[in-house]
């Protein structure tokens, strides 16, 4: 990466700029994406520390009374162009939601990770503008709808449909999805195939099940109350980022002069609760499914993320098993959705193989914590290579680094971009 991909990378990030927000990907994502703004405010900083402050507070701003973060903010005039849309939603109607329309889920806590990222890139701008001041209270409110809405007797949180963990067709949710015998009546529109290739995106039969329980997690008005509820999943990239953004929030409650004991408190907590999610035969963490009462056997980055964990007691193993024939570290590209040499292993589809860059910036973010420059480096240039040679990929074939899904791809961008100024910084240009 040098000059110009700097340029290329700025580029793709003013070309899916909407004035306070960035869609992931102008075709496929034409709306605000939950996780996906904290990760492109986090590249974002380095262009513009106050634009990166506006994605974080605008996602901020669309949060229900009850403190959730919505999964996606729609822009209302672009209704038939993504599916589920604000028409499937009608957020207006249901107790709580905010003034603009979303969807009732959530997404990955990744965002108190990013408002940290993102003030200590430009604390006088943040100061001025008092960013942390406004962030603070909004993302405690989000914290706290985790931990009180959405956590079991497990001490762990749960999601409540496959799009709330950010990894939508992960294998995780095979079993738990087979086990639920409903599915979607009415129509099942497709707009992501007219920017996608169909061998790379969900089946249409996933499609049944997403909007089956979509319908139903909205036709309960979204209160966490129903008691027949058919999915409900512990996923540890999820619980890792929670705890990582509990860290994040001890950090910023310092630097406003508040109390951080009740952030490290309850981060310490979860990471002991994590300890639940642990497969020593796999040599990773896994999901568990909370109504049948079992874990869902698979290794998939997800499993991996908990690297991310200040205190992990099982570094080591995780470190192994992303050096082995099942992630590949260093010989495939990135760093793999899902185990190379499972039988559920597929190279293009959707987050059952292929490499995405978001888990490859988390996976770096820990190799470099932990000390391990040397692959973090790798991983590094490898993002900044593959993203810029084939115009930003939202993900690509771990084999072959040949670029899935759509091109243009916010994250990407934004992400490479990030590595990439941390490589210059070491003097290490890619
Ligand atoms: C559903 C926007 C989002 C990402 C997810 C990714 C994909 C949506 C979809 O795109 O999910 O939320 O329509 O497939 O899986 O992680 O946030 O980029």
């Amino acid at each position: 990466m040098n000059d110009l991909a700097i340029a290329a990378a700025t580029r793709v990030l003013a070309e899916n700029w909407r004035g306070t927000y960035t869609v992931p990907a102008a075709g496929l994502y034409p709306h605000q994406w939950s996780w996906d703004s904290g990760f492109i405010a986090i590249g974002l900083r380095h262009i513009s520390p106050r634009r990166a402050q506006q994605e974080l507070d605008s996602i901020l701003s669309a949060q229900w009374d009850d403190g959730r973060l919505p999964q996606i903010v729609f822009n209302p005039r672009l209704d038939v162009q993504y599916s589920p849309g604000p028409s499937f939603w009608h957020s207006e109607r249901i107790p709580g939601s905010p003034v603009v329309p979303t969807s009732g889920l959530i997404q990955p806590p990744n965002h108190a990770l990013a408002v940290l990222l993102v003030h200590e890139a430009d604390p006088e701008t943040s100061a001025r503008r008092r960013f942390l001041e406004r962030a603070y209270p909004a993302l405690r409110a989000w914290h706290d709808y985790l931990a009180d809405r959405r956590t079991g007797a497990s001490g762990l949180v749960h999601v409540v449909h496959p799009w709330e963990s950010g990894m939508d067709n992960s294998p995780f949710w095979d079993g738990p999805l087979a086990r639920i015998g409903e599915s979607y009546e009415g129509d099942i529109p497709r707009p992501d195939l007219a920017h996608a290739d169909a061998s790379h995106r969900p089946s249409n039969a996933e499609y049944g099940k997403y909007l089956y329980l979509a319908a139903r997690y909205r036709d309960h008005d979204c209160d966490d109350r129903d008691d027949g509820y058919p999915f409900v999943l512990e996923d540890p990239a999820v619980n890792a980022l929670f705890i990582r953004s509990e860290w994040a929030m001890t950090r910023i409650a310092e630097l406003l002069g508040e109390d951080p004991q009740p952030h490290r408190s309850r981060a310490r907590a979860l990471g002991e609760s994590l300890d639940s999610l642990w497969d020593d035969q796999l040599g990773c963490y896994v999901a568990r499914d909370a109504i049948a009462g079992r874990h869902e056997r698979f290794r998939t980055v997800s499993g991996l993320l908990p690297l991310l964990v200040p205190e992990l007691p099982r570094t080591e193993r995780l470190l192994e098993t992303l050096h082995s024939p099942h992630f590949g570290l260093g010989s495939a590209a990135l760093v793999p959705s899902h185990d190379l040499t499972a039988p559920t292993f597929d190279s293009a589809r959707y987050w059952r193989g292929p490499s995405w860059f978001n888990t490859a910036w988390l996976i770096a973010e820990a190799l470099y914590e932990r000390g391990y420059d040397d692959a973090a480096r790798d991983l590094s240039s490898q993002m900044a290579d593959l993203g810029l040679g084939h115009d930003f990929p939202e993900y690509v074939d771990p084999h072959t680094g040949e670029p899935r899904g759509t091109m243009k791809f916010s994250w990407t961008a934004a992400l490479s971009l990030d590595l990439f100024e941390r490589l210059h910084r070491s003097g290490e240009t890619a």
